[in-house]
């Protein structure tokens, strides 16, 4: 490959053949597409010499950092031993059956057995065509109705954008039968005056009214993530997974936590089911399983489900070319055994978790800032007009949070902006000398959109 191309050939070839995912294709300029070129640790560099913070871990997934020797080893010789086989056909080999053994002793103890994909997209499609298949199997094949929440994300392919709650999703394709949402726990933009626990409570209980609207009968299963990531790093009231969980018990009702972004240590355990003490019956795990070095998805599965699926007889007609890729194995395995031999999750939990949290929370008394909220290295910022009156939002939506996240992009820090809301989610790996580069430009980023959006009359000094 000809890596000498300059900056400006390379984004005339961009705009011209490569199509971008969720972009606006048409009114991306030449001179905004970033070349990124190199990446180590917490740091990316683009073609043009900069340095940049890498925030978002890539996006949500490189838990452990960029260019792992371990994890590039592992694919290098792994490459040259067993580049592919398949898993269908009675066959197997050593990197899926080592990854599978491996995650069933970390996942919490329900969890039994492990299908592989190589997306979230593609786990919530094969969690969808399980727990509907489990019910028939269990003889309720009525049970095929699948809760979900308002402004979850739960991937893009055609089940996964249905799941999800994205309104701008649903209105291009469509969605699919069966699928129900609810409201989700967004206790900020709540204008009506209920304290958090409350509101988390009240929100729980949307679950409760569209079980008895619908009737538990006909539900197979309800999916959530832990936090919700895409959505805006949007953390539930404490009161809120407690209620769930009640809710949930004895009614017969599966659930599914989606752990696409909250897994591998994200929220101080190594799952977020653990942060929050629910008990799923499926968890959905990609993104931090290998760091994001190459594709891998795997859908957890509780002995419950597993011993039904175990009945000779009950084959669960569904699988992909690459389930179970034994490249996408061995970088799995080295990323896991970086995470416990560096003891990451603890280290979230304890250490640099606590250390970013507590100067991330201290930016709320920015004049702009409507609340800084953090769980284990999962953050958002919410930009608002008048901090007096936090639930409310910019007239123009999302023009703050993009200028804010321009600013950002330019001072040297990857955050995303969802709305009006900043979000950040840095690598386990992060150096308490990098939290306080992060704080120190996420600051400044601030400053710099506080002043912008007074000059463009956006918001009164
Ligand atoms: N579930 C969750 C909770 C996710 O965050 C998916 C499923 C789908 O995973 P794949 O691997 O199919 O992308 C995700 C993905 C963003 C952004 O802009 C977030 C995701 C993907 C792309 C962009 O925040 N999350």
């Amino acid at each position: 490959m000809n890596v000498n191309l300059s900056t400006a050939i390379l984004r005339e070839k961009d705009a011209a053949f490569h199509f971008h995912p969720f972009t606006d294709n048409g009114a991306l300029k030449l001179d905004e597409r970033r070349i990124i070129v190199r990446a180590d640790g917490v740091w990316l560099w683009d073609s043009e010499g900069n340095r940049i913070l890498d925030g978002m871990a890539g996006l949500w997934c490189v838990n452990v950092g960029h260019g792992r020797p371990e994890i590039i080893d592992a694919v290098r010789s792994q490459m040259s031993e067993l580049s592919y086989y398949n898993t269908f056909f009675k066959t197997s080999h050593q990197p899926v059956i080592e990854l599978s053994e491996m995650l069933v002793d970390l996942a919490p103890p329900q969890f039994e057995m492990v299908f592989y994909g190589t997306s979230g997209s593609d786990g919530n499609d094969t969690v969808l065509r399980m727990v509907r298949t489990y019910w028939a199997m269990m003889g309720k094949p009525e049970k095929q109705v699948i809760i979900s929440r308002h402004n979850a994300y739960h991937g893009s392919s055609m089940v996964g954008a249905a799941l999800g709650g994205m309104s701008g999703m649903h209105e291009q394709a469509g969605t699919i039968p069966g699928i129900e949402h609810i409201a989700q726990p967004y206790w900020l933009a709540d204008p009506s005056g209920m304290t958090p626990d409350e509101f988390g409570i009240h929100a729980a209980r949307a679950l409760e009214a569209k079980i008895d609207e619908i009737g538990g009968d006909k539900i197979a299963a309800f999916i959530a993530e832990p936090i919700q990531g895409a959505g805006g790093v949007i953390i539930p009231p404490d009161s809120y997974w407690p209620e769930v969980k009640r809710i949930l018990k004895d009614r017969d009702i599966l659930f599914v936590s989606d752990e696409v972004i909250c897994g591998f240590g994200r929220t101080g355990n190594w799952f977020g089911c653990e942060t929050f003490d629910t008990e799923p019956d499926l968890m959905t795990t990609a993104k931090g399983l290998t760091s994001g070095y190459v594709p891998l998805g795997a859908v957890m599965v509780s002995k419950e489900i597993a011993e039904v699926f175990r009945i000779p007889g009950n084959e669960f007609n569904h699988g992909y070319t690459y389930s179970g890729h034994p490249v996408s194995c061995a970088a799995a395995i080295a990323n896991l055994k970086i995470i416990k031999k560096e003891k990451l999750v603890s280290r979230v939990a304890d250490d640099i978790g606590p250390y970013l949290q507590k100067k991330w929370r201290q930016l709320a008394d920015h004049p702009l800032i409507g609340e800084a909220v953090m769980t284990g290295l999962m953050g958002a910022l919410e930009l608002v007009p008048d901090k007096k009156s936090p639930s409310r939002r910019f007239e123009n939506e999302g023009a703050a949070g993009t200028i804010a996240r321009d600013f950002s992009f330019k001072s040297g820090l990857i955050m995303r902006a969802v709305r009006d809301r900043l979000i950040l989610s840095p690598p386990l790996t992060l150096s308490h000398e990098e939290a306080d580069t992060l704080i120190r430009i996420a600051r400044k980023t601030l400053d710099d959109t506080h002043h912008a959006l007074i000059k463009q009359e956006l918001m009164k000094a």
